[in-house]
């Protein structure tokens, strides 16, 4: 649960980033299942950045019933969203970062809310959660933020290689007044962060690779006009709290 002081440096900072979420052996078996053969290998594509080299993404909209089911329904995420955003919520997609040591390319300066106001929602009452799955360093490109940014509204996006970037002139004048934070995260953490915050990545040039799980959610009175946008409009049934070792031991006696 978050507290108080977590909750006051969300509404400030347009962030926070909550250490132990999950626990080691948890992080082990969303790992093997980002590595095998399945979901997260099904779905994925690769996303270049300005100078042509590619971060790999997977991305769906179901709630699938296995362990990446079990972590976007976790009590743990959605009840944080819930307190962060006052208000019930429904899964908009969720999707597996990979940056690959040595290769894994930059993320552009964007807001999340840039393209999904292109989806048809009116508010920006989104938020993300992103789970680090490795220890989120510096050297294998963290995230970065600019504290603040989501209270700035929505920026123009245009293209900037193959991904969605903001209007690269006002984002630097917003770097410069609000200046930018390096949010490095140990495996087991979740940072949550609000559809209007300015975030970027660098590119991983270190030997580590730099894994994340990210759930994103939109408010249940947030949903897009027109009938587009990702995810079904309805409250969350949320998992119980042991569902991923639960998963993990199922698949393991067959
Ligand atoms: O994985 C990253 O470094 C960036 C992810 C991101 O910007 C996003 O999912 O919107």
């Amino acid at each position: 649960m978050l507290t108080l002081e977590q909750i006051q440096a969300y509404d400030r900072d347009g962030y926070v980033l909550v250490p132990d979420v999950f626990t080691p052996q948890e992080i082990e078996i969303m790992l093997a299942n980002v590595t095998k053969e399945g979901k997260a290998t099904k779905h994925q594509f690769d996303l270049k950045d300005a100078s042509g080299l590619a971060s790999k993404l997977a991305l769906w909209s179901d709630v699938s019933d296995d362990v990446f089911g079990a972590v976007t329904t976790s009590p743990r995420v959605v009840n944080g969203v819930r307190l962060l955003l006052r208000e019930e919520v429904y899964h908009w997609h969720s999707k597996v970062m990979l940056k690959e040591p040595r290769v894994g390319g930059a993320w552009e300066w964007h807001q999340d809310y840039g393209y999904w106001y292109g989806d048809g929602c009116l508010y920006p009452r989104m938020i993300s959660c992103m789970i680090a799955l490795d220890p989120a360093t510096k050297a294998n490109g963290c995230l970065k933020v600019v504290p603040g940014s989501h209270l700035l509204g929505r920026f123009d996006h245009g293209r900037v290689g193959g991904q969605a970037g903001a209007d690269q002139q006002r984002v630097q004048a917003a770097i410069d007044r609000l200046g930018v934070v390096y949010c490095e995260a140990p495996a087991g953490s979740a940072l949550f962060f609000h559809g209007n915050t300015f975030h970027s990545s660098e590119a991983n040039l270190s030997d580590q690779p730099r894994r994340a799980y990210i759930c994103c959610y939109n408010a249940l009175s947030n949903v897009p006009y027109g009938g587009g946008g990702h995810g079904r409009p309805v409250p969350i049934t949320m998992s119980p709290d042991d569902a991923i070792l639960r998963f993990a031991e199922a698949v393991a006696t067959g």
